[in-house]
This record gives C-alpha cells, structure tokens and sequence, in this order.
C-alpha cells in the first residue's frame, strides 16, 4: 500500500530495509544452523571439539551487525528527521481529543468532526486532549502522534493525493476507545476553501454535540449511555454526588452550565466519573446554545 503523505515513503524505506535485512538473516541463520546439524551430527562426531579464539570471526561477527544496525538507524532518523520538522508556510491546525472522539480546529476558528485539508499543503497539528493519553494515528500517512493532556504536541503532514484516510486512537483511552475513529478528507485547495466557509457558518447544537463529542456518551432520545440522557433533563430533580455527599438538584441553565465546565463537581448518581473536563474546548457561546438546545428535549 503506498502511502498519502510527503514523508511516507521515507518511513516505508526503514521499514522495508529492516524487515529485508530481517529476512535475510533468518534464512542464512537457519540455513546454516541446519547445515551445521548435519554436519556435525553425533554419529560423525563422537567426541566434541573446544574451539577457542578466532580474531577474523570476531572481528566479523561484530562489525558486519554494527554496520548493519548504523544503517537502520540511518533511515530511521532521515525519516524521524523530516516528521518532527514542520515547514515554517504549514497551516495550523488544533487536533483536541478526549474520550472518545477527535475534532479539529481551523486558522478561522471553525471546528469539524472529520479533518479536512488541502491537498499538497502542509498542515501543523498542535495535538491536545482533555483528559487522558490518546494517540493520534493515520496509518495512511505513516504518523502516529500521542495526544497528551495538560501538555502540547506537535505533528505535520502534507498529502499528496486527493483522499479519504482513516485515523484512529492508537492508545488504549477506555470503554469505547476502538469506536474513537474520524477521517481525514484532503480536497482540491479551491474545494476546501469553499467547505471552510460552508462549515464556519454551521452551528447547530446538533453539530456542536457531534463536534464536541458528546454524543459519544450521551443521547438525546432517552436512551441510557455512558452518561445520561439529555431528554427530559432541563426542569427535573437529579439525585448528584458532591463530594462525597447524596443530595438533590434541580436541573436548570446553571448546572448544566457547571456539569459542562466542571463535571467531576456533581456526579449523577449511578454513573462513573469519566467525562472529560470540557472547560478548554468549549466557549460559553456554544454552552448557551447547547443548554437551549436540551431545553427543547422533553
Ligand atoms: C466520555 C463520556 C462523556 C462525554 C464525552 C461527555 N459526557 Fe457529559 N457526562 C458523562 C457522564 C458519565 C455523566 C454523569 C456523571 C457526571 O455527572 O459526571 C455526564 C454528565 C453530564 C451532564 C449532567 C447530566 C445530568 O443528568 O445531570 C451534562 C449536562 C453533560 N454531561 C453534558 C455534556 C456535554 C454538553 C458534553 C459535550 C460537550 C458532554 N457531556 C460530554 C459522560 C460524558
Ligand atoms: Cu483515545
């Protein structure tokens, strides 16, 4: 399978030299193991010989498997080289990830679920999470990059093709870390100016729940997830855990607001403590349209 970025070819030739030179030894050293079996089988050889010190097999036993690791190590770092140097005219773009959904934010301040980019264009991925390690992977390009939380990483890549590629979680991040999956679309660069613009002007609550990730545990049609369901939340007496404390709240713009910023405040009883702290990947624009938004769901 060829690979979709600039670089990929360069972590390709690492990986073909090695699993080559891998394959090489395996067969010589089987070989000669099997030759030596023969060759020395006990009817032949009753009494075993104690062969000591051959300087010239030393010599070459050592320095044939130096050279031979110094090489891999070559096309290792030219590629590493090149993947951890971002081109000064790339585009910026913030990866945010959290359990268990990715989103990306644009140079205008726009967001998708899904990351588009212009082909042949080289982007810079600033790569964050809000809550535990995950790892950004698009096998496809050959980058894999760990999203850490309280800590900023950095990754880039430019296409060479126009595509669809799947990126996955690459860190074990929880219950639902193997549906953690988006894409990335690489547009013609006029097409993808013409979806920025498309997609800047889209804030739906039902697009800011998909791009923020909360319907990866919470519904709005009264089923049960990972979190509760936002039907029939607004107005109704939820029984919470504050530190440590049972007690009873009424649901009102206020809490909701609260359950967003700092969800491990008040926890709804009968479910665990996992929501991602929201406060860096929220505004309070989009916390008011999204609390209008559960309003509406009777
Ligand atoms: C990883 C799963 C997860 C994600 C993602 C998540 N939540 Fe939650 N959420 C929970 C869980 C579990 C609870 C219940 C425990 C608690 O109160 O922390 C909860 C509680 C809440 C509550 C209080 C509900 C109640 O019944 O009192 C609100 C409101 C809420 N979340 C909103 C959101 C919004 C908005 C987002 C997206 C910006 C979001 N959540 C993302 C898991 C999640
Ligand atoms: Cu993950």
């Amino acid at each position: 399978m060829n690979g979709a970025s600039t670089y990929s070819g360069l972590v390709d030739n690492a990986f073909w030299f090695i699993l080559g030179s891998s394959l090489i030894m395996l067969v010589g050293i089987t070989l000669t193991l099997i030759y030596f079996l023969v060759k020395y089988r006990r009817s032949k050889n009753p009494n075993p010989a104690q062969i000591e010190d051959n300087r010239k097999l030393e010599l070459l036993w050592t320095v044939l498997p130096t050279i031979l690791v110094m090489v891999m190590f070559y096309y290792g770092w030219a590629g590493f080289k090149v993947m951890r140097d971002t081109p000064d005219d790339a585009m910026e773009i913030i990866v945010n990830a959290r359990m268990w959904s990715w989103s990306f934010q644009y140079p205008d301040g726009s967001q998708s679920a899904e990351l588009y980019v212009p082909t042949g264009q080289p982007i810079s991925l600033k790569l964050r999470s809000a809550d535990v390690i995950h790892s950004f992977f698009v096998p496809e390009f050959r980058l894999k990059e760990d999203c850490m939380p309280g800590r900023e990483n950095h990754a880039w890549f430019e296409t060479t093709r126009d595509g669809t590629f799947d990126i996955f979680c690459a860190e074990y991040c929880g219950d639902l870390h193997s549906q953690m999956l988006s894409k990335v679309v690489s547009l013609p660069p006029a097409e993808f100016d013409r979806w920025l613009v498309d997609n800047a002007s889209n804030i739906s609550p039902e697009f800011l729940l998909q791009v923020k990730g909360c319907n990866a545990c919470h519904s709005v049609d009264g089923r049960k997830g990972i979190g509760p369901t936002y039907k029939g939340l607004f107005g109704k007496t939820e029984t919470v855990v504050t530190d440590g404390e049972v007690r009873q709240v009424v649901v009102d713009e206020a809490y909701i607001r609260h359950s967003i910023l700092e969800p491990q405040a008040d926890i709804v009883q009968g479910f665990d403590p996992v929501m991602p702290p929201m406060k860096d990947q929220i505004s309070p624009e989009e916390i008011d349209i999204l609390i209008e938004y559960i309003k509406l769901l009777k």
